[in-house]
């Protein structure tokens, strides 16, 4: 009878809580999570699916509020309202983060990644953990990398179509010494500027182009502001989802079980999603109006020749064994 009556309490609790949050410690609370782009972007449907999945695997309890096109500020800002306890959560740029955790440089170094495959391997492996796990000494929890994706160039100036055309053009650059050295090596006027304040800069012309991939570039609406297209994949651009530390720590293990499995999904989600958007963009670009060229492979080698010394001063910075980890785990993934 007593046993009978248990089970009907706990299958009444079920139905109450639903399946996933029943004898779960779940409190419940509002989890503010920021990030760059529009709400109308990759960023902003993958924002919006971890918070359903966080919503549903909590029976409700944990509410996810989501504040896009860099709402609560752009990312550098956001990763210090994380370490501060201000905000909780936030997905952006790994590019950003090198000033916290060095480390993070080798992300940045160009031409290191040759196809997506290879980028999924290495930073959902254990060298991608490894710096994931780096974070938490600066306040801040690394919980999943999402795509990016590989960047091109976009000017209003004129046609870039071999290394040297890059010369001398004012190009917007992510605030991070990779991508300024790299640039400035290439013989561009590389601006570091916050992405908030990108389309004003385009528009106003107080730059003359920057670099991201094709579905930032849909997104953002640069097409508008920019004539030119260059496809030169030079860099594969991970995003990386953190939380706040002192949050985190406050987290029953129920709760962070909950974020962690939704981060997974939400990764899956984004890949997908990221990589079917930039299948149709470029035609998409082109159906808006920009002029689109590829660099030819040899030019390409000529920015890469470039680059080298800029890998090198990654490689002094992060260390040689870092590196040869990171060359290893591709290697592998290359069946070589
Ligand atoms: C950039 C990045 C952006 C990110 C985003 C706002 O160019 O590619 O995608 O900063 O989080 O700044």
């Amino acid at each position: 009878m007593k046993k009978w009556l248990l089970t009907a309490a706990a299958a009444a609790l079920t139905l109450s809580f639903g399946a996933h949050a029943y004898a779960q410690n779940i409190q419940p609370r509002l989890i503010r999570f920021g990030y760059g782009l529009n709400e109308d972007s990759n960023q902003g449907r993958a924002a919006r699916f971890f918070a359903e999945e966080v919503a549903k695997r909590s029976g409700g309890k944990l509410k996810v509020r989501t504040f896009g096109a860099a709402t609560l500020g752009p990312d550098p800002q956001m990763q210090n309202a994380l370490i501060g306890g201000a905000q909780e959560m936030m997905v952006g740029s790994t590019a950003t983060l090198v000033g916290t955790v060095k480390e993070f440089a080798i992300w940045d170094v160009p031409f290191m990644f040759a196809n997506e495959k290879e980028a999924d391997a290495v930073l959902d492996g254990p060298v991608g953990q490894k710096l994931l796990d780096k974070l938490q000494e600066k306040g801040l929890v690394g919980l999943v990398y999402w795509e990016n994706g590989f960047r091109n160039l976009t000017n209003s100036r004129h046609k870039i179509e071999k290394a040297e055309d890059l010369q001398g053009v004012k190009l917007r650059v992510m605030q991070n010494p990779v991508f300024i050295d790299t640039f400035k090596a290439a013989g561009a006027n590389a601006v570091p500027l916050a992405f908030a304040e990108l389309f004003t800069a385009l528009e106003t012309k107080a730059v003359d182009g920057q670099e991201n991939p094709y579905t930032t570039i849909v997104s953002s609406k640069f097409y508008e502001v920019q004539k030119y297209l260059t496809v030169t994949n030079h860099v594969y651009s991970p995003w990386i989802m953190t939380a706040s530390k002192v949050w985190w720590d406050k987290l029953s293990p129920d709760e962070q079980k909950i974020l962690i499995d939704a981060a997974v999904a939400s990764r899956d989600f984004e890949r997908a999603d990221t990589r079917a958007e930039a299948a149709k963009a470029l035609d998409q670009l082109k159906a808006d109006g920009m002029d689109v060229t590829v660099m030819p492979p040899e030019e390409v080698a000529k920015l890469r020749e470039k680059a080298a010394p800029v890998t090198k001063t990654v490689i002094d910075s992060v260390g040689q064994p870092l590196w040869d980890e990171v060359q290893a785990e591709i290697r592998k993934t290359r069946g070589t």
